[in-house]
Parts: C-alpha cells; sequence; structure tokens
C-alpha cells in the first residue's frame, strides 16, 4: 500500500466503548450523539421529496447518548437513548465529517497561466461541464467557446451555470461606447483590473462578458488573481495588508435611479485568515476619515496593491473574439481592458451576472451523478 493511502481519512468504530471518530492525518475526531443525531435521514426524519427534516433538532436532549454501536461495513447501526435507531451510511457520515472537501480547493496563477476553456457546443455532455465547473471554482475564470453571436445569448449561459442575478443595470448590460453612458465601462477608455458593483451590499459573485463584435482596435481583456496579488502584499507590507483587510471603504453608485453604497474593506479574510476576495474600483471607492499617520498606511497598501494589479508578472490578456464568452469570480478575479478606438471597428460587449454558489452547487451534483454511475 502506497503511503498517500494512509492519508485517507478513515472512520473508526468501537462496539465497546459505542464511539465513532474520523481519523485523518494524525488527527481524531469524534463524532458525538448529538451531532450524529442531527443527521438523521431514516424514513419519518426527513421528507422523501424535499429531503428536509422532519423533527426538530432544535430539541434534542443535551445528555443525548449512543445505547448501542453495531459495525456492518458501509452502514453502521447506531441506536440513541432517545429511542431512535438508525442504519447510517458510512461514507455518508464521512462525507459530512468534512464539509471542506465538497468543493474543490483554488489555485492560484499568475501570467504564465491560460485561461481554461470549455466548447459550448459540448457542454450538454455531463463530463465536459464537470470539467468546466472544476476549472472555474479552483482558477476562478473559464472562457466558453462557440457561444451563438446573439444578443441575450450570455443570459442562456448564465443559466447553464445557475440563476441569472439582476442589478442595477437590468438582467443584463450592453458594453460598447456611448458618450454620457452611466459607467466608464461603457465608453472607449482604459479600465485598469476592477471588481464589479462593489458598491452594492452582496455584490454579484460571477460575472459573464459575452463578446457581440470586437473588431476595434484595443480593447483586449485582461485578467489578474487577486489571490496571487494579495499573497504577495501579504509578505511585502504586512502592516498595510492588515489595514486593507480592516478599514471599511466607501463604494458608491450614482445615476439617475440609484444611490447604492456600502462600506467593506478592500480585502476580505475568510475565518481561517485566508484572501477570499477584493472589492476593488479605484473610480469608485472612498477611504473614511482617519488619522493621518493611518491614512498613510491605508494609501501606502492601496498603492502597492494597485502597483501588483497592474504588473505584467500577474496579469493575463485576451483578445476575444465573436462568440467567446468569459466567465470569472467577480471578487476573486480582477477584470479590466486596453483602451479601444471606436472609430476603426464596433466592440460589443454583453454581461450579466449569478452567484457563486450556483457553480458550487452543480460541481457538488454532478460529482454525485458521475459517482453514482461509476460505482
Ligand atoms: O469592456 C470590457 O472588456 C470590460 C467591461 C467591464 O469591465 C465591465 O463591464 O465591468
Amino acid at each position: 500500500m502506497s503511503e498517500k493511502a494512509f492519508e485517507h481519512p478513515y472512520l473508526a468504530v468501537d462496539e465497546t466503548t459505542l464511539t465513532l471518530s474520523l481519523i485523518s492525518g494524525q488527527q481524531a475526531t469524534s463524532l458525538p450523539a448529538l451531532w450524529l443525531r442531527e443527521r438523521s435521514v431514516a424514513r419519518h426524519q426527513v421528507d422523501f421529496h424535499s429531503n428536509q427534516r422532519l423533527f426538530n433538532p432544535h430539541e434534542l436532549d443535551l445528555d443525548l447518548q449512543i445505547t448501542a454501536l453495531v459495525d456492518q461495513g458501509e452502514t453502521i447501526s447506531i441506536g440513541f437513548s432517545d429511542g431512535h435507531s438508525e442504519d447510517f451510511s458510512r461514507s455518508m457520515l464521512m462525507e459530512l465529517a468534512q464539509p471542506e472537501q465538497s468543493i474543490p480547493s483554488k489555485k492560484s496563477w499568475r501570467s504564465d497561466f491560460s485561461a481554461p476553456e470549455v466548447d459550448w457546443l459540448e457542454i450538454h455532455k455531463a463530463d465536459v461541464k464537470l470539467k468546466a465547473v472544476t476549472d472555474f471554482l479552483v482558477y476562478g475564470c473559464l472562457l466558453v467557446k462557440n457561444v451563438p453571436s446573439e444578443s441575450g445569448a450570455v443570459m442562456t449561459v448564465a443559466s447553464e451555470f445557475g440563476s441569472l442575478r439582476e442589478t442595477n443595470f437590468g438582467r443584463f448590460f450592453e458594453v460598447f461606447s456611448r458618450a454620457e453612458s452611466n459607467d466608464l465601462a461603457y465608453r472607449h477608455g482604459p479600465l485598469t483590473p476592477h471588481t464589479d458593483n462593489p458598491y452594492r451590499l452582496a455584490a454579484p459573485e460571477v460575472q459573464l462578458l459575452h463578446c457581440l463584435a470586437n473588431d476595434a482596435e484595443g480593447g483586449d481583456s485582461t485578467l489578474v488573481d487577486g489571490l496571487s496579488v494579495c499573497s504577495i502584499l501579504r509578505v511585502l507590507d504586512p502592516e498595510a495588508f492588515d489595514l486593507l483587510t480592516r478599514v471599511k471603504v466607501g463604494f458608491r453608485y450614482t445615476d439617475h435611479e440609484n444611490r447604492l453604497c456600502s462600506e467593506k474593506p478592500l480585502i476580505a479574510l475568510d475565518d481561517q485568515g485566508k484572501v477570499r476576495g477584493l472589492a476593488y474600483s479605484p473610480r469608485l471607492d472612498y477611504c473614511p476619515l482617519l488619522p493621518t499617520p493611518t491614512l498613510k498606511i491605508f494609501h501606502r497598501g492601496r498603492q502597492h496593491l494597485a502597483r501588483l494589479l497592474q504588473d505584467p508578472a500577474f496579469e493575463i490578456r485576451l483578445r476575444l473574439q465573436a462568440s467567446d464568452l468569459l466567465m470569472f469570480e467577480n471578487a476573486r478575479v480582477l477584470h479590466g481592458r486596453t483602451e479601444f478606438d471606436p472609430t476603426t471597428g464596433h466592440r460589443h460587449l454583453q454581461g450579466c451576472y449569478i452567484d457563486l454558489d450556483d457553480p458550487q452547487s452543480a460541481y457538488r451534483l454532478l460529482t454525485e451523478r458521475r459517482s453514482r454511475t461509476t460505482i
């Protein structure tokens, strides 16, 4: 047996001491009666059609005990002191005890990376879609080829991966150069790396941009992995990095019909201190009133962040062709474009948004279905 095999978690069942423990690496985690009972899935415990619970785990006896335990391999029979007994699936318990493994880990990238691609004409194949969704969750971006160059097709692609998230720009938005438009993205100037809609309390999590025409000079698309950039900033200037994760910046968007405002740090961390993503748009952010020494550190960190985000070492550049569609995780992969000259040809993209939990859900569903067909 290879050494790797020992790294696989193992569920140890002790019928004498009536205990279950998940052994993972060097760690043993006990699965208590209260934890197990809450996961009852037997008939009369959950509704068959909705999978929703029919008993109330908020009322369980705090001193609930395991009273009987029989290890039958894939099935583990457990009796509880409240009188309930159930045959649990071993693999289900193991999966539920390690929820973080239910979606693939992110991998950061720099300029030597090529965005993963999928052919839209093949998306109906389960293995193709699973690979596309996996790539998207791992790298935060996906280039979808061969999407019909038709108005609104961006929403068809969005619906394949999730539910449309309507915003102040409507169900979808038009990106072409027009004077006096309500967003600088709808002019022909360059756009440095940014995240969209940071001024919303909950910014849309995934953006799709579909190219209908790209015949003007310039107008290349740029992507930068915020995780990569932040990992460097964190080491280069820890003091300023820390401030950027704590100081709440005001973001504002105003037009004839909107006064959208939010306050959030430029860099968001998860509960383990890892970078989750950014809220970043130099067009829209206002630093709060701070004492001058703190403000200087904040500006130092923000300048450093801006320089790294525009450093070619981190950026990938793509020339979208009509029928290409770029999908990216808004807070993680910052997007931009080079300036274009609208007098040399037409450039027209359409965009829309979905949220990240939909591709995550698609990933879980497709992996579950695949494992059912390969058993
Ligand atoms: O024109 C582009 O390629 C990007 C537009 C953009 O950044 C946006 O709509 O948020």
